[in-house]
């Protein structure tokens, strides 16, 4: 039996009909289509979506924005769900090229449908299309082969027969999952063909939880009865394994501390005796003194970003070893670790049967005790600075902390709140703490905090941006009001890149250019140039508040959770003074090797001596 279909429709036709079942559950992986029409895709995918009721279509306002927004579903998700985004050709499909990055960046599936050229090729060059004079066979969607996971281009209707599967191999991967890109010719989605009936038949894609080597298990096991000192680090694998569970059992079980990267905060709840906070280079005192001095290193879902490692300076006990557990093979070789290849909770409930009955030292605990009290004070000490107006980040921080429940998602990806928040927030559940800091994206926030709430509307979510995250990309506050996805938005304003004005400084480039000023005789250091963020985001269709003091900021975000449309709360941050201090750690970030500029020669002084401490683990 064939059906006679255009390439679109197929298309659409197939993906309705993908699902994924873990652990016995089954559900539909796509939850629709984000999309901005042009030439490329009106007539094509555009007719195929109208035809397609049940498969939604969102319009966004930025096709950059729709795979952020597409990254926050499927990373709220575990991966067990994504979206796929349509563009016209040309500055459409192009403009997703940073999203298709951030998403193989943080191994998250999104596909990504960009229209392409005239297969037929007769009538070119088209509008929008780029022309080269060696080679017909390119279009700009070749940008997306070095970002995409799985790359393919569709010049023949049939071709989707074999595409199409490939995609879904990719997507629900949880080793080589990111973007999916199929550049669709505009003239190929517009052609029918008698697609074999077989292709629209429900499929379930099952999500494995692979198990490791039984003798590296063992091994590990040994590793682990003969440390004194281990140290295990939660990444963004434990999430997105629904591993928390198994870690938290793990842990109490051995006594053995856990440090949480950005992407594995939430792994264990904050209030976990053995959680002893942020690791790396925004990490928290107690964790990165006993990275320091760990004899072993278990990372579980962990890829060792700079960030974590601390730029490789993060373990110094010279006898260190590392047990990587990943379903990765790609991550769970580095550092020349005893590599586990496996899924996070199956490997942790292994690990655990494999050694029972070893604890922790007592002496080990106690510190371990000691260090998580300390933070505790450290925490209340920033939450309550009392600073200013302007108030300072880390009391903002603490005001958000304090009016989210449980089960809300805080999200952020760029700028130093990342970092603060990676320090001081209390998260209490796994998919509360939603950083996207695989790729640090500036404009992430707002888009992303779209999917997170299109992807569970049960959740509150505050989205946490500085103003030049807002700035780059603030105008999905639209769709979330078409939507009727009510976000709650902070934008903490501190005229300019405050994060990258402190790093300037730090390398003793003095802030320059990272302050939104007016020129003056020919510097960028006049007057400030301020932004009524409060009127740009009531003009969007937000309820916009503008608050100065800590009394102001409590009831505005008061006011925010009671409200059912998309609200935000803009307040001035104080980007010189009570900001949040570095604890114990380092990055490498290099400092020019000469210069006039006596600042900078100081740096470098101290940028030779933090290398110093950088090591090879082989
Ligand atoms: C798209 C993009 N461009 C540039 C950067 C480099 N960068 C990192 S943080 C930052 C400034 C962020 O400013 P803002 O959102 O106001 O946060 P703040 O630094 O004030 O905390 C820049 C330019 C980035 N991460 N992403």
């Amino acid at each position: 039996m064939a059906r006679k279909l255009t390439a679109a429709q197929a298309t659409i036709e197939f993906l309705k009909r993908q699902y994924v079942a873990r652990d016995g559950v089954e559900r539909p992986f796509f939850g629709g289509c984000f999309g901005i029409f042009g030439h490329g895709n009106v007539a094509g995918l555009g007719e195929a979506l109208l035809e397609h009721a049940d498969f939604p279509y969102y319009l966004c306002r930025n096709e950059q924005a729709m795979v952020h927004t597409a990254i926050g579903f499927a990373k709220v998700s575990n991966r067990l769900r994504a979206l796929c985004c349509t563009t016209s050709i040309g500055p459409g499909a192009t403009n997703m090229v940073t999203g298709a990055a951030t998403a193989t960046v943080n191994r998250l599936p999104v596909l990504l449908l960009p229209g392409d050229i005239f297969a037929r090729r007769n009538v070119a060059p088209v509008l929008q299309q780029l022309e080269g004079p060696n080679t017909q066979d390119i279009s700009v969607n070749d940008c997306f082969k070095p970002v995409s996971r799985y790359w393919d281009r569709i010049s023949r209707p049939e071709q989707l027969i074999t595409s199409l599967p490939e995609a879904m191999r990719v997507l629900t991967s949880p080793a080589d999952t990111g973007a999916v890109t199929i550049a669709m010719p505009q003239d190929v989605q517009a052609e029918a063909f008698d697609y074999p009936e077989e292709l629209f038949e429900k499929r379930v894609w099952n999500i494995p939880r692979p198990r490791g080597d039984a003798s590296a298990l063992q091994v590990a096991a040994a590793r682990i009865r003969a440390s004194r000192q281990p140290l295990l680090i939660a990444g963004g694998g434990v999430i997105y394994s629904q591993a928390s569970e198994a870690l938290s059992r793990f842990a109490a079980q051995t006594g053995i501390p856990v440090a949480e990267t950005q992407a594995g905060k939430g792994s264990l709840c904050y209030d976990h005796p053995q959680e002893v906070g942020a690791i790396g280079v925004t990490g928290t005192p107690g964790a990165n003194i006993l990275a320091r001095e760990a004899d072993l290193v278990i990372g579980v879902g962990t890829r060792y970003s700079d960030f974590t490692t601390a730029s490789k300076t993060a373990f110094q006990n010279p006898a260190v070893r590392f047990i990587n557990i990943n379903v990765a093979e790609f991550d769970a070789y580095k550092h020349s670790a005893l590599p586990l290849v496996a899924d996070a909770r199956v490997a942790l409930e292994e690990l655990a049967a494999a050694v029972r009955g070893y604890r922790v030292s007592a002496e080990y605990q106690e510190r371990i005790t000691r260090f998580r009290a300390e933070w505790e004070q450290e925490v209340e000490r920033i939450y309550n600075l009392r600073h200013g107006p302007p108030l300072s980040q880390g009391e903002v921080i603490g005001a958000v902390n304090r009016a989210t429940g449980p089960r809300d998602v805080v999200v952020c990806a760029a700028g130093s709140l990342p970092g603060d928040l990676h320090k001081l927030w209390r998260t209490r559940d796994p998919n509360g703490y939603h950083l996207e800091y695989g790729y640090s994206c500036m404009g992430y926030e707002i888009a992303g905090g779209l999917g997170v709430k299109m992807a569970d509307p049960s959740r509150e979510v505050y989205v946490m941006v500085g103003d030049g995250s807002y700035l780059m990309m603030a105008q999905e506050i639209h769709t979330s009001v078409q939507e009727g996805c009510k976000l709650n938005i902070i934008v903490l304003d501190s005229h300019g890149f405050s994060s990258i004005g402190g790093l300037s400084r730090s390398v003793g480039c003095q802030g320059f250019g990272t302050e939104y000023r007016l020129r003056r005789d020919g510097h960028l250091d006049g007057e400030i140039n301020p932004v009524d963020y409060v009127a740009n985001a009531a003009s969007l269709g937000a309820i916009a508040i503008g608050v100065r003091t800590h009394q102001e900021l409590e009831e505005a975000l008061a006011r925010s959770r009671s409200n059912q449309r998309t609200t935000v709360v803009v307040v001035e941050v104080d980007p010189y003074h009570a900001r949040v201090p570095s604890y114990e750690s380092w990055w490498d970030v290099p400092v020019a090797e000469v210069s006039l500029l006596k600042t900078v020669q100081v740096a470098r002084e101290s940028y030779v001596e933090g290398r110093r401490r950088e090591r090879y683990f082989l």
